[in-house]
């Protein structure tokens, strides 16, 4: 059965599963940790049924998510050539954002609780409400009557614990809680798994928070913090851009902060702009405008410019996204 509506259920979605024996599990490239967390809960229990299931990433998975039962069976690819009977993709847009190539020419099973999803599948499941996909991963194991093990049970938890920015963001809901109860009775060691995804820094990137927060830049109003790090700073600090992973969400631990925009500059004038905000402020508004997205308190888009130019022009974004959320 092919579906072209978002209207699928999580009941068609594991009828389709059950009639297939060889998957391919694909999530977005610069992985995080719901797209690591989404991708193995759903190849862990593939696995339990008795199906075969490659996982594959563009990128290979950050050091501090290293430490996670099944990470090393996750395959750093730019293609599948074998795409099996069905490929399953997690927390994706659209589907250029797994960065891997050959994945369509299989049955699509398309799971994800962005907006703005292009409906690319064969059969869409979307769910905009879930806090993590995740979290619907957690209700498609439950459709395919998979006993919550204690691995399975703890990418789950890593998804939903990293996608609401460690219970910070506004997509929480009593499901979200209720998933974790049951994630935790199933054997999750939660103190371990925020030690190990939170607390996990080297002392050079300590050292690269230190000095990017030094410069960071206040607008007017004293709500909006920009911060920027290029290659230059990185390596006088001895630290990498992917040392800079959670210093976004730093300059949102002061109070009257309510949002921030974090420029990585990829090379000369081309920027990876990441933002964080607080409440009903709505950064996934401004990522859409240059053509990236997110959700509504993390999102992320590519900018290119001077940085003086660019910090104006957010800066101005995130004033409006301020009183449009008020
Ligand atoms: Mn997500």
């Amino acid at each position: 059965m092919t579906t072209t509506t978002a209207d699928t259920t999580a009941a068609q979605v594991a009828a389709e599963i059950r009639r297939r024996q060889r998957f391919v599990v694909a999530s977005h490239a610069r992985p995080d940790g719901d797209a690591i967390g989404s991708s193995l809960a759903m190849a862990l229990a593939l696995e339990r049924m008795g199906k075969q299931v490659r996982v594959v990433s563009k990128d290979r998975v950050p050091p501090q998510m290293q430490v996670f039962p099944g990470v090393d069976q996750i395959e750093v690819v730019d293609r599948v050539d074998d795409a099996g009977e069905a490929v399953i993709i997690l927390e994706c847009g659209d589907v250029q954002r797994t960065g891997v190539a050959g994945l369509e020419r299989s049955y699509v099973i398309n799971i994800d609780h962005h907006p703005g999803n292009t409906l690319y599948g064969a059969m869409n499941w979307l769910d905009l409400s879930a806090a993590a996909c995740g979290e619907m991963v957690f209700t498609l194991i439950g459709e395919l009557a998979v006993a919550l093990t204690p691995e399975i049970a703890t990418h789950i938890y890593i998804a939903i614990l990293t996608d609401t920015g460690a219970f910070h963001y506004s997509n929480i809901t009593p499901r979200t809680f209720d998933i974790c109860r049951q994630c935790v009775e199933a054997g999750v060691n939660a103190p371990a798994v925020a030690r190990s995804i939170f607390d996990s820094n080297n002392l050079a990137r300590l050292k690269l928070y230190g000095a990017v927060l030094h410069r960071m830049q206040l607008d007017p109003s004293g709500r909006i913090a920009t911060v920027y790090v290029d290659q230059q700073l990185a390596r006088e600090c001895g630290g990498t851009y992917e040392d800079t992973e959670g210093l976004v969400n730093l300059p949102l631990t002061v109070k009257d902060i309510v949002a921030v925009a974090f420029f990585k500059e990829n090379g000369p004038g081309d920027w990876r702009v990441s933002m964080r905000s607080k409440g009903n402020i709505n950064v996934n508004a401004v990522a859409r405008e240059f053509g990236g997205g997110g959700h509504t308190n993390a999102s992320g888009c590519s900018a290119r410019g001077e940085f003086a130019d660019l910090k104006a022009l957010f800066e101005a974004k995130l004033t409006k996204a301020i009183e449009d959320g008020k």
